[in-house]
């Protein structure tokens, strides 16, 4: 499998610590836009965080570590769709994420919309089959449809729930859906904490430690960026009012790890770089790191 060079991959670390060979965490670049409802652009995700992550430190304080050097990441070179969406692109995305799991590498993958979540998570899922699903977002995607597609990044939950066990789905952050969402979330018992929910304190002062709960031991993250508050996070293509910071939403992964429970893939998707404004890209970067920080915290 073909690797991006040290000067595009991921941390822009040097040849030895991002061969496929020599590394334990892989990345998928999914540049894939297709069914845009609002703003556009995260086909360039990848490419910028990428681009960004040469300005990541290292070096963790947290943990007292530089992770990247003690597991190696790989950053593999970003799929190429051409003309292909729907059911062709998510099979695309399949394939080398379940490829790269049997080569025994912890994946990560960066979109593109939050439809192609769908792929890794139907591959983590065949590889670990107890696994919870904790999934970060202003909104649930869980529409049957949307504008006239079932592979709209609207509806992506709502293809997952057609083969994942919906009470093993935990999601955080919603603020912005519409009533079929909700019904269907009642229905199914989807974990759904509210952003308001969290806010008007219903979940008490310590609300991450009630969502890791919701958790098996086994976890998959899927993280839309427009979870975080748009003061902070500007570049994406459908911002909501009332979102989260930055170390509030740490917490939920230091709860996760004081839980003794195991993150075993990750995706991060619907960042929309924008031109002349780089601290979304940046901040994008660090979060994957950071949650790689977490993911071997006890290795
Ligand atoms: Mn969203």
């Amino acid at each position: 499998m073909k690797v991006l060079d040290t000067t595009k991959n991921f941390l822009a670390i040097e040849e030895k610590y991002s061969l496929i060979e020599n590394s334990q965490v892989a990345i998928v670049s999914a540049p894939y836009e297709h069914t845009v409802s609002y703003g556009g652009g995260t086909k360039y995700a990848p490419k910028e965080i990428l681009g960004a992550s040469a300005y990541v430190e290292f070096y963790d304080d947290e943990f007292d570590r530089e992770l990247c050097f003690d597991i190696g990441i790989a950053a593999v070179k970003p799929i190429k769709f051409e003309k292909k969406h729907g059911v062709e692109a998510l099979d695309m995305i399949y394939d080398q994420v379940a490829e790269l799991l049997k080569m025994d590498k912890f994946v990560v993958t960066l979109g593109g919309e939050h439809s192609i979540s769908t792929a890794p998570i139907k591959a983590h899922f065949e590889k670990y089959p107890n696994m919870s699903i904790l999934h970060f977002d202003a909104h649930s995607d869980l529409r049957d449809e949307y504008e006239n597609s079932k592979y709209s990044h609207a509806s992506f939950m709502a293809r997952v729930a057609e083969f994942f066990p919906t009470e093993r789905i935990t999601q955080v952050g919603i603020r912005a859906q519409c009533k079929e969402e909700a019904d269907f979330i009642k229905k199914k018992k989807i974990n759904t904490y509210y952003a308001s929910a969290i806010r008007r304190g219903k979940h008490g002062s310590n609300w991450q430690k009630k969502v890791v709960k919701t958790l098996g031991e086994e976890v998959y993250v899927t993280f839309d960026v427009d979870y975080f508050d748009p003061a902070m996070m500007p570049a994406t293509g459908t911002p909501e009012p009332d979102g989260f910071l930055y170390s509030e939403t740490l917490d939920v992964f230091r709860e996760l790890i004081a839980a003794g429970k195991k993150i075993v893939g990750f995706d991060v998707v619907e960042l929309a770089p924008m031109d002349n404004l780089s601290h979304p890209n940046l901040t994008t970067a660090r979060l994957i790191y950071k949650i790689l920080n977490f993911a071997f915290s006890g290795k």
